[in-house]
């Protein structure tokens, strides 16, 4: 047990949910809590010219090819008037609505916003393929006029780069410099002020900007909204990675109390006279949500094994944990029990300190701390596992 164990607890959080309750309520509350998180709706708007690559953007941000059965269709002129929802499949209260090109001969941004039922979106990405246009201009005005907010995405920047490359004095940063020059000075002729443009290349999200679009968009979403975008978005970079830990980090403790305060089955512990008092199931669904948001599921791996050209069996050797393997209830009664004994005591005796009550439960610290010990140690094990095998992907072969 190190002392950094203990870092990552917020212990003003954990004595503010305890103030005013005792320790049965509050652990209804945080019930109530954790099961809300996972339902929070977000809903995020994709727009642009046709053929700007909107449908392509939808699937990458949604950590699926272009080519899925759920996958929105790319390449094909759009024809379509209506907004579609691409849900996220583990968090279906996330969407991402394909919206109608704009730029058509007759757009009018105030009536395209109407159509498409401006309301439900939380924000917009803008995205543009090409020069910033007239049409981005009128949009981005309008979302603002309707308190909304908008991203702007140049997307295509590969294909720009690889047209640039055959000249001689190609320069990746002038060309990049340029780009965004042209869309900052559009919308600053419309009034934004210090806007901020998004360069992505859909086909290789870690590139350029897409990380910092993440963080923008994160930092700018409520704090109920954050959580749940931050876990269903695909693991793609080793920042996004770590902020996926982070946010994984703050629940373990209410998922410790949640798991020991609920009528929970006695597991027996290996030396003899104790048992645990653990709802199993909450923890084999926490593992199985750690495995999903850190793209370690069989289809992520296989994505992005096409995408990056490393064979699934080299991505997998590279993850070391214990529980590489499937989650299910006897291989987490096994974590359980192996806990060792010195730091389940050293993690039940800090809580003590700022849980009052705990000691009381029918299954008590112990049942709580090695709860807590085995949620944390797994969680650093996975996000490792999914570091070294995004670090394996992005390996060029030698
Ligand atoms: N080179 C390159 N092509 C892209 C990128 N994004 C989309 N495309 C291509 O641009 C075309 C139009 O994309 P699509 O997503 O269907 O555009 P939409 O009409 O806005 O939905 C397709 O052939 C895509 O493969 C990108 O980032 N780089
Ligand atoms: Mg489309």
């Amino acid at each position: 047990m190190d002392f950094e164990d203990f870092e990552i607890i917020d212990v003003d959080e954990i004595k503010e949910a305890l103030a005013h309750e005792d320790l049965p309520s509050a652990v209804g509350k945080i019930k109530d809590y954790l099961e809300q998180q996972d339902r929070v709706e977000l809903n995020i708007a994709i727009t642009g010219e046709s053929g700007s690559g909107k449908s392509t953007f939808i699937n990458a941000f949604r950590g699926i090819g272009d080519e899925n059965e759920d996958s929105a269709e790319t390449g094909v002129v759009e024809t379509t008037k209506v907004h579609k929802a691409y849900p996220y499949k583990k968090y279906p209260n996330v969407k991402l609505w394909d919206l109608p090109g704009i730029g058509t001969p007759n757009f009018k941004a105030d009536e395209y916003l109407q159509r498409v039922e401006f309301q439900r979106y939380d924000f917009f990405i803008i995205i543009a393929s090409d020069r910033f246009r007239e049409c981005h201009a009128h949009l981005a005005e309008e979302i603002v006029k309707m308190h909304k907010r908008f991203y702007f995405v140049r997307s295509k920047i590969d294909a720009n780069i690889s047209a640039e490359k055959r000249k001689k004095t190609f320069n990746e940063q002038r060309i990049l410099d340029a780009i965004r020059k042209d869309c900052i000075e559009g919308l600053e002729r419309i009034g934004v002020k210090s806007p901020v443009v998004f360069l992505i290349s859909c086909f290789d999200l870690p590139l350029y900007d897409f990380n910092h679009l993440e963080e923008t968009i994160e930092v700018e979403l409520p704090q109920h909204k954050r959580h749940v975008l931050m876990l269903a978005l695909p693991n793609i970079t080793l920042e996004i990675n770590e902020r996926k830990k982070k946010a994984l980090e703050k629940n373990i403790w209410k998922l410790a109390l949640l798991s020991a305060g609920v009528a929970a089955v006695p597991i027996p512990l290996l030396n003899a006279a104790l048992s645990l008092h653990v709802d199993v199931s909450i923890l084999v669904s926490e593992l199985s949500k750690y495995y999903d948001t850190f793209s370690l599921d069989p289809a992520s791996l296989q994505r992005l094994s096409d995408t990056s050209g490393k064979s699934v069996k080299e991505l997998k050797a590279v993850m070391k944990s214990p529980i590489s393997k499937e989650i299910n209830k006897e291989m987490v009664i096994k974590m359980l029990a192996g806990c060792s004994f010195v730091a389940v005591d050293t993690v039940a005796e800090y809580f003590l300190g700022f849980i009052p009550g705990l000691g009381s439960l029918a299954s008590g610290s112990l049942s709580f701390a090695t709860v807590y010990l085995t949620l944390k140690h797994s969680l650093d094990w996975l996000a490792k596992d999914a570091h070294n095998v995004l670090v394996a992907a992005l390996e060029t072969p030698v």
